[in-house]
């Protein structure tokens, strides 16, 4: 297929390149780089420096020249227009986003760099599909942050309706705890638009927090696996308390811990991602999936590294700190997530062996890690 790649330098995107490499598609990626000048901006950096995707892909050559990058803001409408132009891609993978909620509550102006990259991007991707390579597949990745937390069971995107005698469907009702959540759901609205008006063909991917490293067994190399970060504004809660744990620093379980989100880890992710690319939908529909994999509070996953570090002799401690978001602590939490078993996904299920495979690689690098950069500094 021909796959083009949006946001290819990030910890999701670099994954997918990696793996999709090894098969023999025609790739064209595309980053503008805007995560790494951020993190940048706000003094954070990742467990290790990356070199830039064109120096990354002379790796990738060896097993597949079929591949084309450019530095391009996908906010660019031009830009964009000509890239599809000239590839008129099977199918897009779009990870060109701002993927942080404490970025997104920083202040005035990171909340609205997040909106205007986030649908802007989205906004210019549809348009250009639209007009261009209408049969083209747009898989999207949105969030379970969509949803919010809801008091009733989560859906998979749809919810049926039996309103005074009469049924619908429609859009499972969202509420996002951040900036950057909302930027999702708008996103989705967006998309749907397009779909329902045009008979374009996408699937939105309602992703969990996500952990771990990705490695393909063809490229066994630190300098191929993905950004990998830490801090209180890019890093994810698992990956986060597997670097505090390595470097000692208690495990920042923010408020009461009861906290419930469905976690995956990025070898799912990417397995996922790569079904999702075998199932295009039918012109004019909308599949979504949850793309998580298991449930897990904040204290269950706390208490899973500290048992795990344990393993390995390491003393890990948890310190339970004031919440620094506003989100709800106590609440009901059972959100489907079959249509990903259902298209073949034989989920990894996280274990202290996980846990500490991530630990070792964290250990490696352990000199790097800046504990200035672990204690929460954004509220909202
Ligand atoms: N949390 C802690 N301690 C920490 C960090 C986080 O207790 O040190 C808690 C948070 O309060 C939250 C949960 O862990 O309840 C998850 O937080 P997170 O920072 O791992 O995830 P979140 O901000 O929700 O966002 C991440 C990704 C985002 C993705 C989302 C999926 O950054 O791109 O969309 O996970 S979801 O959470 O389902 O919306």
């Amino acid at each position: 297929m021909k796959i083009l790649i949006l946001g290819a330098d990030g910890y999701l995107g670099w994954s997918m390149t990696v793996s999709l490499a090894m098969e023999n598609h025609k790739l064209i990626l595309v980053d503008n780089y805007a995560k790494r000048k951020f993190m940048k901006k706000l003094k954070r950096s990742p467990l290790h420096e990356m070199p830039l995707l064109s120096t990354r892909l002379k790796a990738l050559f060896n097993k597949n020249r079929n591949i084309s990058s450019y530095k391009l803001d996908c906010s660019n409408y031009n830009k964009m227009k000509n890239l599809i132009k000239k590839y008129k891609p099977d199918a897009v993978i779009h990870f060109a986003e701002l993927p942080s909620a404490p970025f997104s509550m920083l202040n005035n102006f990171y909340g609205w760099e997040t909106l205007q990259n986030n649908l802007q991007s989205t906004f210019n991707l549809i348009h250009c599909i639209k007009d261009i390579v209408p049969d083209c597949h747009i898989i999207k990745l949105g969030t379970m942050g969509e949803y919010g937390t809801p008091n009733i069971d989560i859906e998979e995107g749809w919810l049926n309706i039996k309103h005074k005698n009469r049924k619908d469907k429609f859009l499972y009702p969202r509420q996002g705890a951040s900036l950057y959540h909302m930027s999702k759901i708008m996103d989705t609205d967006l998309i749907w638009f397009y779909v329902r008006n045009y008979n374009l063909i996408a699937t939105d991917l309602m992703q969990g927090p996500v952990y771990g490293i990705y490695y393909d067994e063809g490229i066994k190399d630190d300098n191929f696996a993905p950004i990998f970060t830490y801090d209180d504004i890019f890093g994810t809660v698992l990956n986060r308390f597997i670097v505090q744990g390595v470097v000692g620093t208690p495990l920042t379980v923010y408020g009461s811990g009861t906290q419930t989100r469905g976690y995956i880890n990025v070898v799912d992710t990417i397995k996922c991602i790569k079904l999702t690319l075998k199932n295009k939908p039918k012109k004019g529909e909308l599949a979504i999936y949850n793309q998580f994999t298991e449930q897990f509070s904040v204290n269950e996953l706390a208490e899973l590294v500290v048992s795990s570090l344990a393993k390995i002799s390491i003393t890990a401690s948890i310190k339970k700190i004031q919440n620094p978001r506003i989100e709800k602590e106590k609440h009901y939490y059972n959100a489907k997530h079959s249509n990903i078993k259902k298209m073949g996904l034989q989920p990894l299920k996280l274990n202290s062996k996980i846990i500490n495979d991530i630990a070792k690689y964290v250990m490696k690098y352990k000199k790097n890690i800046n504990p200035n950069i672990i204690k929460p500094k954004v509220n909202w």
